[in-house]
């Protein structure tokens, strides 16, 4: 069966703990279950994995090679300012969707520049948890598109 990696980034481990007038009430173990059932209904297997460090996110990302079909990342703050994450993806040569829970072309100046965006084959942003599900269906509809 094929398999995707769910990749997130610093801090969503909080969610729904603290801002829940940004980020909303679900937490990550929902948005994880949320992640399964989506899966398990369209037949691909999930790694679903949240790091606070930039460089267990590349060793995640380095990891994916030979394992998974793709990435869908919500690299956290680390997509306005990480060109090593961006450079990762482009070393593993995988499909990336940019994941983002809030708008962030609506938010800060500083959260409209992505280096994820850069390497991505698509950005899903502002859905919130719903997103990811969202992903998963953009995933496979990218692998299964006719070339
Ligand atoms: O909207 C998103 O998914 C973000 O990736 C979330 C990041 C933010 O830096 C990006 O610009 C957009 C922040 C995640 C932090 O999540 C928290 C959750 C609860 C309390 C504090 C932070």
């Amino acid at each position: 069966m094929r398999s995707l990696l769910i990749l997130n980034g610093p801090n969503l481990n909080l969610l729904g703990t603290r801002q829940p007038d940004v980020y909303g009430h679900t937490t990550l173990a929902d948005i994880q279950r949320l992640c399964r059932e989506k899966a398990e209904a369209v037949g691909v297997g999930i790694a679903f994995e949240q790091h606070n460090s930039e460089g267990a996110l590349i060793d995640a990302i380095h990891g994916a090679k030979g394992t998974h079909a793709g990435i869908i990342l919500n690299a956290g703050a680390y997509t306005h300012t990480s060109i090593a994450l961006m450079d990762a993806l482009s070393s593993v040569e995988l499909p990336a969707i940019e994941l983002h829970l809030s708008n962030i072309h609506a938010r800060e100046a500083f959260r409209h520049r992505s280096y994820i965006a850069r390497v991505a084959v698509g950005v899903i942003c502002g859905f919130g948890a719903a997103g990811y599900p969202l992903a998963i269906e953009a995933m496979l509809s990218h692998l299964d598109r006719d070339p």
